[in-house]
């Protein structure tokens, strides 16, 4: 098998250092993130030494606001991964989704380890994976980092995911007006972006992402054809475009737990 390079993602607090540590065990390596204080943590697989995993720093989302957002997306942006794995506390659904929905966006191919499952069985509260799965568009398997269970059957369903690679990306959608201006921007942009990142692209320029911007360096017609799409749709809906990218995601979100999830007292209802 050829090298494989995993990224390990998550919100702060979702297990992710406990997955590291129990698929990594002592074959890791510890250092710094070139030009920021940000810990870097490698590691070799356990069972299978061509598969490394790249843990990336605990982040909500992949704004450019902390040095860690920004060390996680230039990471993902990199070419070097790939397949993100990422950890998501099944506790604490909702706010988790919301760096999901962002690294589906990447244009690299995405697994879910839904993570915590003890407590959640504990809890009474119960999440249908294969309901998140199917509306999400990527695998979900549940785990416990803690107990150590689940992790092997990620890490081969993340491999599995490098081997059908590239191929169709999934990727939330959104209310049909953040949809066509994100359309525009795509056709504005051309070939100046991989077709696979065009999705990400048009996202952050539509947020006017001030790193992404900068990076692609585009015409002057381009940029001004690109902030009338934006103020345009700024009007029509009557907010900053910002808050549109950040309302429309948790409009997504809201849909998607209602459809997987399931309070104890309904479990009782159909079962008495
Ligand atoms: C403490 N199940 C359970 N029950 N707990 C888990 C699981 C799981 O599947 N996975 C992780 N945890 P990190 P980030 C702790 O440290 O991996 C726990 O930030 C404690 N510590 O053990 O660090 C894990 O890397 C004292 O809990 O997350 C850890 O993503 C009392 O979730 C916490 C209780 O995991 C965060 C918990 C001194």
């Amino acid at each position: 098998m050829e090298e494989r390079h995993i990224a390990l993602t998550g919100n702060p607090n979702s297990g992710k250092t406990t997955t590291f540590n129990a698929l990594t065990g002592a074959n890791q390596y510890v250092g710094n993130w070139p030009g920021v204080t940000v810990e870097r943590k490698e590691g070799k697989l356990k069972k299978n030494k061509q598969i490394t995993i790249q843990d990336l720093p605990g982040i909500y989302s992949l704004s450019p606001y902390t040095p860690e957002e920004v060390v996680a997306r230039d990471y993902l942006l990199s070419g070097d991964p790939d397949v993100i794995v990422n950890i998501v506390d099944a506790t604490n659904l909702e706010r988790n989704l919301y760096l999901t929905t962002q690294l589906m966006e990447t244009g690299i191919p995405v697994v879910v380890g839904l993570n915590m499952m003890d407590i959640l069985d504990k809890s009474g509260k119960k999440i249908n994976s294969e309901k998140l799965a199917y509306g999400l568009g990527v695998d979900v398997l549940g785990v416990s980092a803690l107990k150590n269970r689940g992790l092997d059957a990620l890490i081969t369903k993340a491999v599995k995911e490098t081997e059908t690679f590239p191929k169709e990306f999934n990727y939330p959608t959104y209310d049909n007006r953040l949809e066509a201006a994100l359309n525009e921007i795509i056709v504005v942009l051309g070939n100046r972006v991989l077709e696979r990142q065009a999705r990400w692209y048009s996202i952050k320029l539509f947020e006017r992402d001030t790193r992404v911007i900068k990076e692609l360096v585009l015409s002057s017609a381009q940029q001004d054809e690109i902030e009338e799409i934006i103020k345009i749709t700024e009007q029509v809906f009557g907010d900053d475009s910002e808050s549109i990218v950040i309302n429309e995601r948790y409009e997504f979100i809201t849909r998607l737990t209602a459809l997987c999830s399931i309070e104890r007292n309904e479990i009782t209802f159909n079962t008495s």
